[in-house]
């Protein structure tokens, strides 16, 4: 054998040691990245508008973690339900393994829900509802029982206030939603029942403290607040936030809430529930937002193959000065 010849054998062993090596060598398969495991839900939220939706979407994404085993795709609407349709688009698009839907408004959804149901993606409806013939158009709902919360406020005022007549000025939350429905009819029930309760004054502040603030200072101005001495002031506010709009403007021209005006609240935020403390605000009926722990638990009956009630009403109670206390308020959690 040549030198050369003798060279390339070698060679030619090495190589073939090396990919017998290599061969040998090779891992037990990876698991997945962490990552692909997780089970991807997008979340259609209302908006910003108030501090129930900011401790609402917390929730959410406190009981969606990624250290749940969540990945949460969530995207706000700014109360816009043309938004929420785009992103439910954008849902069916990316695939994800659930869509949680937060809708505006009550109305409207046929075809995009449609649209989801085929793609096969379950559809969890929570806090408002949505009105629609085909049941099976979502998968199920959790919220609030809005026209009970309108209940407790109406039933309230008429125990506080007895036979007095009522002035009252009725901001309402984003028209169409069922929220404002609900805590509408409630005050509508008592408006019917009571020939000495006045509607003053009744329009959407779509929720937010500004729009509250605008509402009464137009009020005050246009002089609906009765000053005879023989009528209760009462605002009826749809949410928290436009209370506190509502007692800005009072506090503005020089009135005082709590005493001139009586404001009847929603949601029970604890710096609403502060104001219940300091007078401020006479009722606060709860709304209570944490629907993340019950969501992320609806997700796993559907999981393991189960199916959930269709209907889940979380309960809720109401506030006034004499149930509450400040160590009652820090411990609410929201
Ligand atoms: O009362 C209000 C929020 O739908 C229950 O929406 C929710 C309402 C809540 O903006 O503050």
């Amino acid at each position: 054998m040549t030198r050369k010849a003798k060279k390339a054998g070698r060679f030619a062993l090495l190589l073939s040691l090396l990919l017998c090596l290599s061969a040998c060598s090779t891992a037990p398969q990876e698991p997945p990245a962490p990552e692909e495991k997780l089970i991807s839900v997008g979340f259609s939220q209302v908006g910003t508008e108030s501090d129930w939706r900011v401790a609402n979407t917390a929730s959410m994404e406190s009981a969606l973690s990624a250290e749940n085993g969540y990945r949460l795709d969530l995207r706000y609407a700014q109360q816009k339900q043309e938004q929420q349709i785009v992103d439910l688009y954008k849902f069916i698009n990316q695939g994800v393994d659930y869509i949680v839907l937060a809708p505006t408004t009550e109305r409207g959804w046929e075809t995009i829900l449609s649209r989801v149901r085929d793609s096969g993606i379950p559809v969890i409806i929570v806090d408002r509802m949505i009105e629609i013939e085909d049941e099976s158009l979502f998968t199920c709902w959790v919220g609030s029982d809005f026209r009970q919360e309108g209940k407790t406020a109406v039933e309230w005022m008429e125990k506080t206030f007895a036979d007095q007549p009522l002035n009252i000025i009725h901001l309402q939350g984003n028209i169409g939603s069922s929220a404002q429905i609900g805590r509408t009819e409630g005050l509508d029930e008592g408006l019917k029942a009571h020939d000495n309760w006045t509607l003053a004054f009744r329009q959407s502040g779509d929720f937010t403290q500004a729009k509250g603030q605008e509402l009464v200072e137009e009020v005050i101005e246009k002089g609906l607040l009765d000053r005879s001495g023989n009528t209760i002031n009462v605002i009826y506010s749809e949410n928290d936030n436009m209370s506190y709009g509502a007692i800005d403007a009072l506090k503005k021209a020089g009135l005082t809430p709590g005493k001139d005006v009586y404001i009847i609240s929603f949601d029970a935020a604890s710096t609403a529930l502060r104001l219940v403390l300091k007078g401020e605000i006479a009722y606060d009926v709860e709304c209570n937002p944490l629907h993340g722990p019950r969501v992320k638990n609806l997700i796993e009956q559907l999981k393991e193959g189960k199916t959930p009630p269709k209907y889940t009403y979380v309960e809720e109670t109401a506030f006034s000065q004499d149930n509450l206390t400040e160590e009652l308020i820090s411990t609410r959690g929201y």
